[in-house]
């Protein structure tokens, strides 16, 4: 009887477990943390606390089970000359995914970092980078990354003026310059 009620148990917990859901991670950004370059001989490199635009302050991903979705929150959102860009290391290979808004129009593209940084048609890659917000998102098909079960990612905002650029590298920890700071492994949903 014992046994019986055991397996009954079993299989009411196997009809009651939720389907697989995306797997989902949050990080707060530093504020104040805004890399700037000003143009010359020699570039000046400082960070600028006061600098709200372009500060990410709040990271969130989703791999969900046809695609990975990250948002962000900033402090003060861009204008226009502004990219939005993120890289991507999976069990299946190594990519980088941008929204530029240079000019008139935005625009979407995604690279084969493995494959000699060759554009990757993907009909499916979304972003935004709202102007007049302060929140973006960039979301791209699991489809077009070769179907990865595993996946770490990079993300930052750039913006740039005739006279000097700035990035937030939304995951540094700490350190110095140019290193792109990567996520733990997040598993597809
Ligand atoms: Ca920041």
């Amino acid at each position: 009887m014992r046994l019986l009620l055991t397996s009954l148990s079993t299989l009411l917990l196997l009809a009651l477990a939720p389907a697989a859901q995306a797997e989902t991670w949050s990080h707060t950004d530093t504020s104040g943390d805004v890399h700037v370059v000003e143009y010359g001989d020699p570039p000046l490199e400082y960070y600028e606390p006061a600098r709200k635009r372009g500060d990410i302050t709040e990271v969130n991903a989703a791999f969900r089970a046809k695609r990975f979705l990250v948002e962000i929150d900033l402090r003060q959102g861009v204008k226009r000359d502004a990219i939005l860009a993120m890289g991507l290391k999976g069990d299946t290979g190594r990519w980088h995914a941008s929204l530029s808004y240079v000019g008139k129009h935005p625009h979407l593209q995604l690279d084969h970092w493995d494959q000699g940084w060759n554009n990757v048609f993907c009909p499916g890659l979304r972003a935004e980078l709202l102007k007049g917000e302060d929140r973006g998102w960039i979301s791209v098909p699991n489809n077009c990354l070769d179907k990865p079960r595993k996946l770490r990612f990079s993300l930052r905002v750039v913006t740039f003026t005739d006279d000097l650029n700035t990035n937030d590298e939304a995951l540094r920890e700490g350190g110095k310059g140019y290193r792109e700071w990567y996520s733990p492994v997040l598993r597809r949903g």
